[in-house]
């Protein structure tokens, strides 16, 4: 059984629920308290010493970080390779977009919902992270103006990470629909098959 060790409110671990609901996996949630500080104890700590969400066990495997997690169960779990393609060129665009994910977005986007939840722990200024935000959706919205997905002719995990925090970014209070490009890619992703809200539920 696979075992999703993170919060509800982890937009980390959400990209990891869409994946798994959307390869029709079954797992169990284990969930943390974050406010309680569960992920900087053990036995969250054995699964990822750096105490952040997500990370997921399989049988006697496990992995922490929300890019591996999505690598590991698309490599594992979709024997049609789409969501992460074996080719060179395939992968590395892949790679490329998840790089993004973990720097730019995760710094803008990620930041700004973080901010929201937990002003406490952000310093950075509103300013400072809708600047961010602005950098990384309006080079977004060039890309996608010329394509319908991230990385390939198709959707894969690349999609599925960006889309966890950008998809955030309205309830957050940033307007994306400033980003035509970007507002259509957000749908798409929606309409995809087995797509889940953070709260879970089917769009
Ligand atoms: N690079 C990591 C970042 C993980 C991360 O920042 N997780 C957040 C939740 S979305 C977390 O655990 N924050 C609590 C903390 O850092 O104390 C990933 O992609 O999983």
């Amino acid at each position: 059984m696979i075992r999703l060790h993170s919060t509800m409110a982890s937009i980390n671990g959400y990209k990891v629920r869409i994946l798994l609901s959307m390869l029709e996996l079954e797992y169990e949630l284990v969930e943390l308290d974050m406010y309680g500080g569960e992920h900087k104890r053990e036995p969250f700590l054995s699964l990822n010493p750096f105490g952040q969400m997500p990370a997921l066990e399989d049988g006697d495997f496990h992995v922490a970080d929300s890019h591996a997690c999505l690598v590991y169960l698309a490599r594992k779990y979709d024997p049609s390779s789409r969501w992460l393609p074996i080719d060179a060129e395939g992968e590395a665009k892949v790679a490329e977009w998840l790089s993004k994910s973990a720097n730019e977005v995760h710094q803008g986007p990620w930041m700004k919902r973080a901010k929201v939840r937990r002003p406490d722990a952000i310093k950075l200024s509103d300013e400072e992270i809708d600047a961010r935000c602005d950098h990384i959706l309006g080079l977004m919205d060039a890309h996608l103006a010329k394509r319908d997905w991230l990385a390939l002719g198709h959707p894969t995990i690349a999609d599925i990470s960006c889309f966890g925090p950008i998809s955030m970014l309205k309830v957050s209070g940033y307007d994306t629909d400033r980003w035509p490009a970007v507002t259509r890619w957000l749908d798409r992703v929606r309409a995809l098959p087995r797509a889940i809200d953070c709260d879970g539920n089917p769009y």
